[in-house]
Formats: C-alpha cells, sequence, structure tokens
C-alpha cells in the first residue's frame, strides 16, 4: 500500500528529493544530482517493499559479489523503470547520462562474482527467503589503467557518502590467533523483479586506513586492523598476502555463522534443527572455513556433542566448484591456519582424524603429508552437496578431477548449468531487442524465460528479422560512440564486431585470438583483404601477479597501437582493448557483437556465462565444445555455432601423458610460425617492450600450456568461416534468431529453480 502510493507520487517524490538535497526543482538539477535524487526516491520504495520470508532460508556466502551499477536494475524490477522515463523525459533528462554518475561496486573478479549476483536477482525473483554474504572492500578489484601499452593497477574509489548501502548497528566481534577486530554489518537491498526484497549483508571494519595504500595498490599486508577490507584478492603471490586472505576468509565466515545463529536465536528456532531453517551455499572453497566454524560454536558455545555437531553442520552446508583448475584449488598450510585461526585447527585436525578412521585412500585427506589443508576436501565429506556449473565441468569433476570424491560419496555430485539474469542482461543493457522480442511473442517471457522459444515460429517472418538486424545495428553505432568516447578509438559501425571479454588467463586463450589478429594483419599487408571491415574487441583485466596474463595484455595493446596506426591496413580492420573493462563496459559491449569469442582450451572453463549473455543479445559463439558452450552447442545445433578445436577428451589425455610439445605446430605450419615470429618482430619490438615480448614468444614455443599452438588452424579456418557466413544475411540474422530463441534455457531463474528443487527445498513466499 505505502509503495504504490509511493509509486503514485513519485514525482512529487523526486522534487521533495531534489528541494532537500540540492535546495533546487529537479529540472534544475544536472545530471549527476539527478542521479542522487533518483538513488534516494529508489532506496525509499526498496525499505517500503515487502520482504521475502520463510521457514527456511538459502545463505549464499561469497567473497565476492559483482553486482554492477543497480539504478536500471533497480527500477526494472520495482516496476517503475517506464514511469521514471516519462518524468525524466518530462525535465529534459535521459537515465543513460545520469547512470554514468553511478559509480560500479568493484566486489568481484569475475565469473563466479558475477553469478553470485545474477543468482541473488533470480533468488528474490522466484520469492525465495534468501540473502547474500560478503565483504564491503573499501578499493574492490583493482581498477585497470594502461601507461605505455602496459597494465597498471590502481585504487577503485567506488565507495560514496549516499549509496544503496545501509548502515545498520549491528555488530560482532571476530577473534583471530593474535588479535580481535569489530565488525559491522551493511546492507544492501535485492529486489526481484516484480516480487519482494531480499538482502546483500556486506561485512565491514571500521578501523580500516585508506591511507595505508601508497603507489598504486601496494600497501602493508601486515596490519590486518587497517588492511582487512581495503581490497579484494590481494596479491597473493608472497605470504603476507596469503595470510591476508585466510584473514578476510575467516572474518567472512565468522560474521556468516554469527549472523546466522543470532536469526536462528531470534526465531527460536531449535539448532539441532538447524538445517530445517537454515541452508549454506558455500561459493567455491574461500568460505569452506564456516564448517569448521560453526561445529566450533556449537559444541564451545551451544553444548553439542561432537558428533551431533558434525552431523547438524554437513547437513546444511553445500558446496559449489567453479574450476579445476589447480593452482585455483586452495590449500593452504597448516601452519598459517595455526597463525591466523588456531581456534579453528583443533577442528580440522578432528574432521581429517574421522576421514582417516574411515577411508584409507590418501587423495583424499584433508590435511596431506605436507602438512597442507585441502579446502575443497573439508567441504565434500562434510557437506550434503557437491556441484559443478556446466554439464560438461561436473563429469569432468565426477570422472577425473574428484573421481575418489564421487566413488566414495555419488548421491553428493550433481550439476547445475549456470545462468545469467535476463533483467540486466536483456531488459536493461537492450531495451529495443526486449520491445521487439515483447512485441512479437508478448511479455510472458520476461517471467518464463523458455517461451523465447516461441520466436522460432517468426523465421520465415521477413518483417522481424530486418528489425533484428536493425536493432544490432543500432547497437554497434551506440558503441562505436561510447568506446570513441572512452577509448578515443574510431570504429566503423559497418564492420563485423568480434568481441572477447573476460578475465585474463592463459587457458581463455586470448593469446590464440592475438595470433590470428597478427595472421589477418599480414594477409592484408600481403594484399588480401578481407570482404568487410573487421574489429576485434578485447577486454579483460590480469591478475597483477600474473606475468604472462600481463605480457599477453600488453602484447593485445602493441598489436592494437601496430593495426590502427597502419594506413595500409586500418581501414579493413581495428583492435580495441578497452581500459577497465567491468560489468557497466559488459552492458555496452555485449547488444553489440556480432561473433562471441568462446575459446577456451576444451576441459578448462567450467562454464562461463559471457557465452549465455552474448548469445541472448543475438551473437553467435565462435568456440570450442567447453563449458556451456556443449549446452549451447545442443541447444542450437551445428548449424548455428562455429565449434573447432581438440575435444576435452584428446586435452586431458595429453596432460596425462604429458606428450604436448608447442614447438612441433610451430615447425610444422609456415602460418603459426609466422605469426608467432611476429610478436619479436622489429615491428613489434618498436612499440612494445623487449622484456615482455620475448617471454612471451619463448612461453608459446617452450611451454604453452594450454595449447594454444595446437588449435590454432583450426581456428583460424573456423575464423574466417564465421566472416564469410556473416555476408549471408539471411543465414546470419537466421542464426541471431535461432541463438535467441534458444537462450532461454540459461536463465538464471532456471539455474536457482533446480538449485532450489535439489539443494535448497525452499517454499516460495507466495
Ligand atoms: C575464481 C576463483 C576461484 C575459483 C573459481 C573462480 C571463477 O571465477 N570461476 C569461474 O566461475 C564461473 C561461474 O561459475 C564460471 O562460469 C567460469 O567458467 C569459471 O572460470
Amino acid at each position: 500500500m505505502q509503495r504504490d502510493i509511493l509509486v503514485l507520487n513519485l514525482e512529487e517524490q523526486m522534487e521533495r528529493s531534489a528541494d532537500r538535497q540540492f535546495d533546487k526543482s529537479f529540472a534544475d538539477c544536472t545530471d549527476k544530482e539527478a542521479y542522487y535524487v533518483l538513488l534516494d526516491v529508489t532506496n525509499e520504495l526498496m525499505r517500503v517493499a515487502e520482504p521475502i520470508v520463510g521457514e527456511k532460508k538459502i545463505y549464499y556466502i561469497s567473497m565476492e559479489f559483482l553486482i554492477g551499477k543497480l539504478l536500471s536494475n533497480n527500477l526494472i524490477n520495482l516496476r517503475v523503470y517506464d514511469k521514471v522515463n516519462q518524468i525524466l523525459r518530462k525535465n529534459g533528462k535521459k537515465l543513460a547520462d545520469i547512470e554514468e554518475y553511478e559509480p560500479e561496486p568493484s566486489l568481484g573478479n569475475g565469473g563466479l562474482g558475477r553469478l553470485a549476483a545474477c543468482f541473488l536477482d533470480s533468488i528474490a525473483t522466484l520469492k525465495l527467503p534468501g540473502e547474500g554474504i560478503g565483504l564491503n572492500y573499501h578499493y574492490g578489484l583493482f581498477k585497470q589503467v594502461f601507461e605505455k601499452n602496459l597494465q597498471t593497477a590502481q585504487k577503485d574509489q567506488w565507495q560514496e557518502n549516499k549509496s544503496w548501502l545501509e548502515k545498520t548497528d549491528t555488530t560482532f566481534d571476530v577473534n583471530f590467533g593474535d588479535k580481535k577486530v569489530t565488525s559491522r554489518l551493511y546492507n544492501l537491498y535485492v529486489c526481484g523483479y516484480d516480487s519482494g526484497i531480499n538482502k546483500l549483508r556486506l561485512f565491514d571494519i571500521e578501523t580500516v586506513d585508506e591511507k595505508l595504500v601508497k603507489k598504486g595498490i601496494n600497501f602493508d599486508k601486515t596490519k590486518i586492523e587497517k588492511n582487512l577490507t581495503l581490497f579484494l584478492y590481494p596479491d597473493d603471490s608472497d605470504e603476507a598476502g596469503n595470510l591476508l586472505r585466510i584473514y578476510q576468509e575467516y572474518f567472512l565466515v565468522s560474521n556468516a555463522a554469527q549472523l546466522i545463529l543470532h536469526e536462528m536465536k531470534e526465531r527460536q528456532y531449535d539448532l539441532h534443527k538447524l538445517y530445517d531453517h537454515a541452508v549454506i551455499q558455500i561459493n567455491d572453497t574461500h568460505p569452506t572455513m564456516i564448517i569448521p566454524e560453526l561445529i566450533r560454536i556449537l559444541v564451545e558455545e551451544k553444548a553439542f556433542s561432537m558428533d551431533d555437531a558434525i552431523k547438524v553442520v554437513s547437513k546444511t552446508c553445500a558446496y559449489t566448484n567453479h574450476t579445476i583448475l589447480a593452482e585455483a584449488l586452495e590449500t593452504w598450510p597448516l601452519a598459517y591456519l595455526e597463525k591466523v585461526v588456531p581456534q579453528l585447527v583443533p577442528y580440522i585436525k578432528e574432521l581429517d582424524k574421522r576421514v582417516r578412521a574411515k577411508v584409507k585412500n590418501k587423495n583424499v585427506q584433508i590435511i596431506d603429508k605436507d602438512k597442507k589443508v585441502h579446502m575443497a576436501f573439508i567441504d565434500i565429506h562434510y557437506g550434503f552437496s557437491v556441484n559443478g556449473v556446466a554439464a560438461i565441468h561436473t563429469d569432468i569433476l565426477k570422472n577425473t578431477e574428484l573421481n575418489d570424491f564421487y566413488k566414495l560419496y555419488p548421491e553428493k555430485f550433481n550439476n547445475k548449468t549456470n545462468g545469467i539474469t535476463f533483467r540486466r542482461w536483456l531488459l536493461s543493457c537492450n531495451h529495443p531487442l526486449a520491445d521487439l522480442i515483447a512485441d512479437t511473442i508478448g511479455d510472458g517471457y520476461k517471467k518464463d524465460a523458455t517461451r523465447l522459444e516461441d520466436l522460432l515460429s517468426h523465421e520465415k517472418d521477413e518483417g522481424f528479422l530486418d528489425r533484428l538486424e536493425s536493432i544490432k545495428q543500432e547497437k554497434k553505432k551506440d558503441l562505436a560512440a561510447y568506446i570513441e568516447k572512452h577509448e578515443g578509438v574510431q570504429i566503423d559501425p559497418t564492420s563485423i564486431y568480434d568481441i572477447q571479454v573476460k578475465r585474463l588467463h592463459e587457458y581463455k586463450r586470448q593469446q590464440m585470438n592475438a595470433l590470428y589478429i597478427i595472421h589477418k594483419y599480414l594477409e592484408i599487408k600481403n594484399g588480401k583483404k578481407p570482404v568487410r571491415p573487421l574489429t576485434f574487441i578485447f577486454g579483460a583485466k590480469a591478475a597483477p601477479a600474473y606475468v604472462i596474463a600481463k605480457d599477453i595484455i600488453h602484447l593485445l595493446l602493441c598489436l592494437q597501437e601496430i593495426v590502427n596506426n597502419d594506413p595500409d591496413v586500418s581501414p579493413y580492420m581495428k583492435v580495441v582493448f578497452v581500459e577497465n573493462y567491468n560489468v557497466t563496459y559488459a552492458e555496452h559491449l555485449i547488444p553489440a557483437a556480432d561473433v562471441s569469442e568462446q575459446i577456451s582450451l576444451a576441459s578448462k572453463e567450467a562454464s562461463g556465462t559471457s557465452n549465455m549473455k552474448f548469445m541472448l543479445n543475438g551473437a553467435i559463439t565462435l568456440g570450442t565444445d567447453d563449458g556451456a558452450n556443449v549446452e549451447i552447442h545442443d541447444l542450437v545445433g551445428d548449424d548455428n555455432i562455429y565449434i573447432f578445436g581438440i575435444d576435452s577428451d584428446t586435452v586431458i589425455k595429453h596432460y596425462k601423458k604429458a606428450d604436448y610439445v608447442s614447438r612441433k605446430y610451430y615447425e610444422k605450419s609456415p602460418v603459426i610460425k609466422e605469426a608467432v615470429d611476429f610478436i619479436v618482430s622489429k615491428q613489434c619490438l618498436k612499440v612494445g617492450k623487449k622484456e615482455n615480448l620475448t617471454r612471451l614468444y619463448n612461453e608459446l614455443l617452450n611451454k604453452d600450456w594450454f595449447m594454444t599452438l595446437i588449435d590454432l588452424e583450426s581456428y583460424i579456418e573456423a575464423k574466417d568461416r564465421i566472416f564469410a557466413d556473416y555476408e549471408d544475411r539471411n543465414k546470419w540474422k537466421h542464426m541471431m534468431l535461432v541463438n535467441i530463441a534458444k537462450a532461454g534455457y540459461f536463465s538464471s531463474d532456471r539455474t536457482i529453480m533446480e538449485y532450489n528443487k535439489d539443494i535448497w527445498k525452499l517454499q516460495r513466499a507466495d
């Protein structure tokens, strides 16, 4: 009721807010002031919205929530978007201009964090009682700045006094081995689409000292009271970095445990039935310490026997694995845990002892012979569910990586193919497409994404297909303007936009894309021009301690300089590496893409989620049979996707036999040799640094852990083919249609319904 009144008087609310905050009328506000007005009234609308409550709640614990800007999404989900736009128009303003002033919270690295944010949207939309629990990093992930074709890292000042965050009175004491800190809870309201409100709980400490940060993102890693929530994932290449990471992880789980138990007490629930009221989803191993921490509290403070505590906690916790890369699987030296969280060590040893008593297989022991603690193993032995994030990923976990565990607990393993929220990745970032779909098949797809399949009956509808094409064209023009404004590079909206955006990692193989670009460049230099200009767009951050990843960025920036400044070539191709790729940038890039680059080495990308966002926006996938690409392939069929490269079984065999020799492919193929050699050519060294380029060249020739060269020729073939097919406009428009129509499966609403049916078992709050 209160909400309806607020909505009815929205314009009046905005005037009042403008007057209160800036002492002027809304029409006189600058776009920046207008942002604070909209923030104020939207916050108010969320405060009065219905909270989603029930007897059992999901607590999604994660070190990352990559939520993106919130204004547009909140307006859409609160169903006031059109009304607000009307008011803005009346006052001579545009939401797109106003949104530029909203800072993007920098609380995640990439896929795992963005998935957590999509899940919160879907949990609320499906009216499931739930909350996210995470940390409120002051500078979050670093801001990427390019200098002399190199990545540098700067602090990202995303926090402002006026924001979506609500400061609460809730504080907890968190005890480490050598110190104690006091936390404070901040709430961020998560509104579902046309439903109710859940919360994201973000913990912080008040003693953080932002002045600790010196040049770039360097700071004293030992001053825990001052640095605990400064940055996300500090450099973990040294011991101090690793220790700080463990302090952060324990800070998260200690707060989570206290919050959950506090809520149980408030609602007078019997802790022996904790699992009837709470389910804890552990987002990769970073929050794994929640298991020994809850057991410890139940035993030490709630008079539980060890057996009972372990039983109850094991029935409450579920684990999601997001990667099979060995270096990402956390193993902490016991000595580190003894320093940071000595109170947990007896419990971790007890959990390990019980495993040893039960199972002889040494591969499944929690504490190994080198006294390292395998965090994932705690989750698998002492959680009730283990899931992978795409069908092929879960199969690899079951049959290879975690096979010893699968044999022990086959019933715990299940697959939950990832999804994306269509509210952000279609309704919000691509209004014309969302409207075209609604005009064609009705509004139903907004709540039931599988309805997108109704579009298939329009495959012969030329009017529809032409509108699809012209919307893509409009989005390509918008992106060209955005890139010109932000990067100072001009691109041609009639060219083919080929886009690869994701974290920079060798397994994702941006270096293979770079080699294609070199190949094309040389072809054009030799007089072989593409039928239509090509634009290669990249966005990616490299972990500051990941040397080769930064070298790959360097190579791509050098190629950008060489290609774009060469008058023989630049009319036919351009390269743009956008600076500081983030959620906001993704929302501009994805709707404009023609070709979606998903070229990881088969078996290595757990799922990928940009592949789903691109498909939903009518881009065609050029990819390997990896992660969720496999399911996209199954859904759209061979005719609507471009798959190349060796398959995951072949990759796994090569690793087992350790028989991959990249130099063999280099020596055998003049095309490969020419492209690789270009990296250390005079031309490249003129714009780049010898040290970096030579290191990358040697890496490709002597190591190439992710098998770039074995796949390069088939990649070139497939990429040339997809570009040629672009000229068959009817075929292309049809492929766009099929991809959009089949994208419904990848709605995170579907994913969350599956989590709920198989793992969480919550009641919808209607
Ligand atoms: C990050 C840190 C440690 C472990 C995994 C990650 C991560 O981001 N993994 C990514 O998760 C996404 C969501 O499930 C997947 O789509 C990506 O394939 C995976 O790399």
